[in-house]
């Protein structure tokens, strides 16, 4: 009955009206579907929020142009019979006169299942539901790695299991039949479905994409977080380098390392433009030893670097640092790039490429002793420290005794813990596929935090699991049908790249995805824009995996298939007893 009336306001009033007649706590409440529509899940009809946002302003995002939006938020949560944890869900529902029969499901960050603020503006602007979770962590404010552990040494596994895929299809399931409801969309008209993430929000989606296949039309992936176990414990591969050669480069050699290789390799793809492209000729052909004996110098700074990855850094003063490259920070760049090998020389995980920036590398500065000193990276640190060893702690002490070989049995020990939770690599995409879903998956060819390889390793492995019997070029054309993988020249971890400020960025993924999902247009190259620098606002089209960017006459873009350069994402972990996917 309520529905009715606010349907007949909708139709029959002022816009600013419309939005704020249906935006009411009465109104969710009808909408929300029955206890058990989710086998288990009860609503708590009392924690029902609805309140109007209107002229809502969004700008500098890279996953979305801006936009000013109106729209209903709501909240409410619910329980699974027999737990008391309560699950906080938020959605903001378009102005009805908006609402474009579309549902978009958001996740999180490192740690944080969700960024609302960040990721549901970017469905609101095209008309859809945007919705995220809590997880069951105890607010939006909760981290999953704050309530991981019930006490040392015992794991809180439900949360583990809502972490690694349950909460977002939940989240997504509750989500489209409540914008049914709200909207009253006919029974014969369709829904259409999405995720948005990056990072770990990337390895979110591939969690639906690969546990909840019949949920979405369309993936939107960047950057994933995947093979969770070696991707954690990757981070501390940079340190182990500098302890195994003995040699902690001061920040600013480094970087004069990353500044000479972006030099070098920048006019590889064809356009001197001072963004590297082609990492992968960067690497057939650049020899970093050229490097030895440049000067460098940076000014004495208080800096402070934050990512949206697990890269957190704290604000430090770092003094006048003026010398010249030498060979132990040329041998520790190298190393690092290599990748990790055991003992016995054989692949057990890959590393970053040539030109992205080396974070987890970063030194201290000790001012007792005027020296730079190993700095344990935080993300690989609490990964081991809290989620292998189980103590309740945000970081390892030290790396004392941590050699190749101990990250390789951390690498086995995370895979075989949590294999079914967080690991996010099943390559067999059956139920996706038959559903007709489309993914557009994108990686910053320069990101300093996720491999850029390791997006390709995995586009590899559902190719190979889903085409066995094919050739390299009929499956890759069978799988572009509907997975397409595009590598972005010179972005960083999920944003652009300071250090290549002429680097494009896909901010217009949902625009072209929902033409490819409801109006049958393919991205044979990905929409892109440059979002900073001199040629801010340019539009740029990026390559489909294999097909590498070259660029002909300096000026004009050709996708082309270079077989040397795929190989040198081709990757052998034979570490490994098991599939790595
Ligand atoms: C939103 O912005 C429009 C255009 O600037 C203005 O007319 C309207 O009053 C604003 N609405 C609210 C609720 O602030
Ligand atoms: C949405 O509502 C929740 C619950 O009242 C509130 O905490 C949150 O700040 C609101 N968000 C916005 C963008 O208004
Ligand atoms: C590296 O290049 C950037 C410009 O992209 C510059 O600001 C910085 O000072 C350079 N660093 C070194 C060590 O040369
Ligand atoms: C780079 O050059 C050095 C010195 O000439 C050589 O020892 C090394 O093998 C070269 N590295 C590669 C990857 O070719
Ligand atoms: C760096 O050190 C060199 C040699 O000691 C000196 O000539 C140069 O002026 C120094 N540069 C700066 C900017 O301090
Ligand atoms: C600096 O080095 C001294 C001497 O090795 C050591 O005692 C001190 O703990 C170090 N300071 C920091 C902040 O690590
Ligand atoms: C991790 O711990 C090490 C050693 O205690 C410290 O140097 C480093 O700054 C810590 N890192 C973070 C991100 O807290
Ligand atoms: C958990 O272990 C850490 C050290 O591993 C210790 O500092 C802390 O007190 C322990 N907490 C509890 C609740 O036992
Ligand atoms: C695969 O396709 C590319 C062009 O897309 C072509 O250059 C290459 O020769 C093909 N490889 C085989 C084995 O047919
Ligand atoms: C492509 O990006 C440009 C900006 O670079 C934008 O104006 C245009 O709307 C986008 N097209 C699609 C289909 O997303
Ligand atoms: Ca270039």
């Amino acid at each position: 009955m309520h529905r009715a009336l606010s349907l007949l306001a909708w139709s029959c009033a002022a816009y600013a009206t419309s939005l704020r007649s249906a935006c009411t706590a009465s109104h969710i409440r009808d909408s929300l579907p029955e206890d058990g529509y989710i086998l288990g899940v009860i609503f708590d009809h009392s924690s029902v929020t609805a309140s109007p946002v209107y002229n809502a302003s969004h700008s500098g995002e890279v996953f979305f142009p801006d936009a000013t939006i109106n729209y209903c938020n709501i909240t409410f949560s619910y329980t699974h019979t027999g737990s008391d944890q309560s699950v906080i869900v938020g959605y903001y529902m378009p102005s009805p006169e908006n609402f474009k029969n579309r549902f978009l499901a958001t996740g999180g960050g490192a740690y944080a299942i969700q960024s609302g603020s960040m990721s549901a503006p970017g469905g609101v602007m095209y008309g859809a539901v945007s919705g995220f979770t809590d997880g069951g962590f105890g607010s939006m404010d909760t981290d999953f790695d704050d309530v991981f552990l019930l006490h040392n040494g015992t794991i809180n596994w439900p949360s583990v299991y809502m972490f690694g895929y349950e909460a977002i299809k939940e989240m997504t399931i509750i989500g489209k039949q409540l914008t049914k409801t709200f909207y009253d969309v006919a029974d014969n008209s369709k829904l259409y479905s999405y995720y948005q993430g990056c990072s770990e929000g990337g390895r979110e989606g591939w969690s639906q994409g690969q546990r909840a296949g019949e949920e979405y039309d369309g993936l939107i992936i960047g950057a994933p977080a995947i093979r969770y176990a070696q991707q954690q414990a990757n981070h501390l591969y940079s340190n182990v380098v500098e302890r195994t050669i003995d040699y902690y480069p001061p920040p600013c050699e480094l970087e004069k390392i990353v500044n000479e290789t972006i030099s070098a390799c920048d006019p590889l793809d064809g356009r001197a433009d001072g963004v590297v492209a082609r990492s992968d000729l960067c690497q057939l052909y650049f020899n970093m030893t050229s490097i030895i004996g440049k000067s460098y110098y940076c000014a004495a700074s208080t800096s402070s670097t934050l990512g949206l990855g697990f890269g957190k850094r704290q604000a430090s003063t770092e003094p006048a640092q003026n010398g010249t490259v030498t060979a132990e920070a040329v041998s520790v760049a190298q190393t690092i790039l290599n990748g990790l090998y055991d003992s016995q020389g054989r692949r057990a995980y890959i590393s970053y490429q040539m030109g992205a920036s080396f974070d987890d590398a970063a030194t201290t500065y000790n001012s007792t002793t005027g020296e730079w000193e190993l700095n344990i990276a935080g993300a690989g640190g609490e990964w081991v420290a809290r989620f292998l060893e189980l103590h309740d702690e945000d970081n390892l002490s030290t790396l004392e005794g941590v050699t190749y070989d101990t990250l390789v049995g951390w690498m086995k020990q995370g895979m075989t813990r949590y294999m079914d939770s967080l690991q996010t690599t099943l390559p067999d995409l059956t139920e996706f596929y038959e559903n007709g879903g489309k993914i557009i998956h994108f990686h910053g060819e320069q990101d300093e935090s996720i491999p850029t390889g390791s997006s390709v390793h995995y586009y590899d492995s559902v190719r190979q699991t889903m085409y066995p019997k094919m050739t390299y070029n009929s499956s890759t054309s069978a799988l572009k049908e509907w997975y397409r993988l595009f590598l972005v020249p010179g972005a960083a971890h999920c944003a652009t790249n300071t250090a290549q400020p002429n680097g494009p960025f896909p901010q217009t993924n949902f625009e072209v995805m929902s033409r490819w999902v409801e109006n049958g247009i393919v991205p044979q190259t990905l929409n892109a824009t440059i979002l900073q620098g001199e040629h801010i606002g340019d539009n740029e089209q990026l390559c489909a995996w294999p097909l590498r960017p070259y660029w002909r006459d300096g000026k004009t873009l050709t996708c082309e298939y270079d077989q040397a350069s795929i190989d040198t994402f081709d990757y052998n972990f034979d570490a490994y007893k098991l599939p790595l996917y």
